[in-house]
């Protein structure tokens, strides 16, 4: 028995994943940089409909391809993608290098099916990668394991991609092999990569919420983490299957709600105490350019969505989708403007602040930085009243942000409430005031 238990231990602790110091580091640098662009982009965008255009009408592999004969992006500029994010006070890009449709927007030798047989004939990923490097920006790379176009993936299990008229067997085997031969191109090629943002995996389960949601392959993920890893040992690993983390993953995102919500239908899980947090959105409704999507959220919106995730410890991806010829509409780039406009004022509210400590409340969140918690007014608090409860710190002075004119409060020490009466104007996306701490 004992002998058996023993053998027990050592198999699960060779299972066990160990993230390496580099890693470890990573993860809290991850968490000071609050703030990354997403980017939505690919052939798909040329039909402006969204990055799912393929699979909505049951476009067939063969007539998809056509798409790759007149991809050319002339206008993408990287230089100004890169200052754009950098101006809107976004500390890292996570760049579509490959995503259902199955395209690849890099020079990769594993798939015809790529930037470098289109006439614009160019390595988007390198010109990006470079000019990352130049201005400072961390890199990201999203990567699809749910393919649309490839025989050998698994369609016949899966829930979507299921009409574009592949009748081949699949075969994991060898789709699993490609995955890891191009892994191996982007982490080999492109310099240092911060992470890989892996998407898909629900392609295999039943849908969200339905309580039992195994998957229906087994996608071998310790083979690919661990290849990424002894690659590069610093990049994190996530991944947006929609469940609780899994062993080799460093990060864990939410898709479309900030962690611990459950709006749009896809965050049933738990937001994890140990990794670091990401939620991604949309300026407008879509991911990749959709020409008929006027529905774009105000600037307040994104600067509460943003301060709303640094409130509960968590990242904010926003995204762009830009236009088929790389040229990014002018509403994204005003709004970024203006996000940029917000930081630029109050990043010290926001950059390497730990949230969580005090739970969200209704009238907004508590962002802290070493000996300061900084209160976030999103909503009009209730008969001027702002309660922290929880609160087990001394306080030596609060005051608001922009005026430096003290709060009045009180702190009833037995129950740990701190009262704040103050108030906000409603036009303001949010009110700061800063609490000292002794
Ligand atoms: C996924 C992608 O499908 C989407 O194109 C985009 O890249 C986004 C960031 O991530 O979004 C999902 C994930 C799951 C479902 C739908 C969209 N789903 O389960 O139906």
């Amino acid at each position: 028995m004992l002998v058996l238990t023993l053998i027990g231990f050592v198999h699960l602790a060779k299972a066990q994943y160990k993230p390496s110091p580099e890693n470890l580091e990573a993860r809290k640098m991850f968490e000071q940089m609050r703030f990354g662009m997403f980017i939505h982009w690919g052939p798909s965008s040329l039909l402006g409909s969204g990055e799912w255009v393929m699979n909505n009408r049951n476009i067939q592999v063969n007539d998809y391809r056509n798409l790759m004969n007149f991809f050319n992006p002339t206008a993408f500029d990287a230089k100004e993608y890169v200052a754009l994010a950098k101006n809107a006070g976004m500390k890292y890009i996570t760049f579509i290098t490959r995503h259902h449709d199955s395209f690849s927007l890099w020079d990769t030798k594993q798939s015809d099916f790529n930037i470098m047989n289109t006439p614009y004939k160019k390595d988007v990923l390198k010109m990006l990668a470079d000019e990352c490097n130049k201005q400072g920006i961390k890199l990201f790379l999203y990567y699809s394991l749910l393919d649309w176009s490839r025989n050998d993936y698994p369609y016949e299990t899966g829930r979507t991609g299921k009409k574009t008229g592949r009748i081949a067997k699949s075969d994991y085997n060898s789709y699993l092999q490609f995955m890891k031969n191009q892994l191996t191109e982007l982490l080999t090629n492109y310099g240092k990569i911060s992470g890989i943002w892996f998407d898909g995996h629900w392609d295999q389960t039943n849908k969200e919420g339905e309580a039992y949601t195994p998957s229906r392959i087994d996608w071998k993920y310790d083979e690919i983490y661990s290849l990424i890893h002894k690659l590069q040992p610093w990049c994190l690993i996530g991944n947006n299957h929609h469940i609780d983390p899994i062993n080799g993953e460093d990060f864990q995102m939410f898709e479309r709600d900030l962690p611990g919500e459950n709006k749009a239908g896809y965050s049933f899980q738990a937001a994890s105490k140990h990794l670091p947090l990401e939620t991604c959105e949309t300026i407008n409704g879509s991911w990749g350019y959709n020409i008929t999507d006027n529905k774009f959220k105000s600037d307040a919106k994104i600067i509460k969505l943003l301060v709303g995730a640094a409130g509960r410890n968590a990242n904010l991806l926003l995204n762009i989708g830009p236009m088929p010829n790389g040229q990014i509409q002018q509403q994204f780039v005003d709004t970024l403007g203006a996000v940029g406009k917000w930081l630029a004022k109050y990043g010290e509210t926001i950059y390497d602040t730990k949230g969580n400590i005090i739970k969200p409340q209704d009238w907004g969140v508590v962002t802290f930085k070493d000996k300061v918690a900084y209160v976030h007014l999103l909503e009009n608090p209730k008969n001027d009243i702002v309660e922290l409860p929880n609160f087990n710190f001394k306080v030596k002075s609060i005051t608001g942000f922009d005026d430096h004119v003290n709060v009045k409060y009180t702190l009833d020490n037995k129950s740990s409430k701190l009262i704040l009466h103050t108030t906000k104007d409603k036009s303001q996306a949010d009110k700061i005031i800063k609490i000292q701490l002794k």
